[in-house]
């Protein structure tokens, strides 16, 4: 089984200050929770950037900064800006960081509800990323809430309408309105993926750490971060990413499972 790579979504697009004061808006304190995460084990941070009173933004020039800043707060770091954003924004909008040649962004694999919103991800928005993702030789995340969001982008890539293998996946378990987090969800959803592909889970809410603990024997990989869960435990607030990092640390130590630094984590995912 291959190291365990951690992922660090520090930020997301919907969470707030009103629901943790250490989630992160400016520059500085995006770089302050990134290196927090890093110093906790996180090889891997998946970028979204907000102006600095909190609005989430796509704006190109924001993430160029920012992750210029991460990169150089973090070295060897793998960055996956998001491609999301938040939900409302054109599929234009959305776009801009693909322009700044990352060498992994997410693609999000299809519509679905998302609370009392709906995260719109049509055929056309998908082919358009999946389009400028292999014209800028980006490594698509494919991000599936379902399971006909993994069938669909399994059939974009044997038609050659995304990038192909090795792909890499993360199952999202547990936003409102989506498939549940469980480990029998967690495993029909990788019964289901090509040999040879790589596998990250997340699960929302309170769900984080349970799904965590069902994918490390899995040979999945992890994310976690205030992007998905705000909290340590029930009613406790973590006071950074690098503690809900180092939750997951704590874990793959029990169950036995090295965690890969960013260098063993580029050879794992395939990149450069
Ligand atoms: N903010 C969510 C609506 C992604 O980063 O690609 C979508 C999201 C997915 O966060
Ligand atoms: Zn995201």
């Amino acid at each position: 089984m291959e190291k365990l790579i951690i992922t660090a979504a520090i930020c997301g697009a919907e969470v707030t200050k009103e629901n943790n004061p250490a989630v992160p808006y400016t520059v500085d304190e995006m770089v302050r929770e990134a290196k927090s995460a890093f110093d906790a084990g996180a090889a891997v941070i998946h970028v979204h950037v907000r102006e600095d009173d909190g609005t989430p933004t796509q704006d190109r020039e924001r993430f160029r900064v920012v992750m210029d800043a991460i990169k150089a707060a973090c070295p060897g770091v793998i960055l996956i800006p998001s491609t999301g954003g938040a939900v409302g924004m054109t599929a234009e909008e959305r776009l801009q960081p693909t322009e700044l040649f990352p060498e992994m962004a997410t693609l999000d694999c299809g519509t679905c509800n998302f609370g009392d919103d709906v995260f719109m991800n049509d055929m056309p928005t998908m082919r358009a990323f999946g389009k400028r993702m292999l014209e800028n030789h980006i490594k698509p995340e494919y991000e599936c809430f379902e399971m006909g969001h993994l069938d669909t982008i399994l059939k974009m890539a044997k038609k050659g309408l995304v990038p192909g293998d090795p792909m890499q996946f993360n199952f999202v378990l547990g936003v409102s309105g989506c498939t549940p987090a469980t480990a029998g969800n967690l495993q029909w959803l990788v019964n289901a993926i090509p040999a040879g592909s790589t596998w990250t889970a997340t699960g929302i809410g309170r769900f984080a750490y349970e799904l965590a603990a069902a994918a490390i024997p899995m040979g999945g990989n992890v994310r976690v971060g205030f992007e998905d869960t705000v909290y340590l435990s029930k009613g406790v607030l973590a006071k950074s990413n690098g503690e809900l990092v180092a939750r997951v640390v704590e874990l793959a130590n029990l169950l036995g499972r090295p965690v890969a630094n960013p260098a063993e984590a580029r050879k794992i995912l395939s990149l450069g």
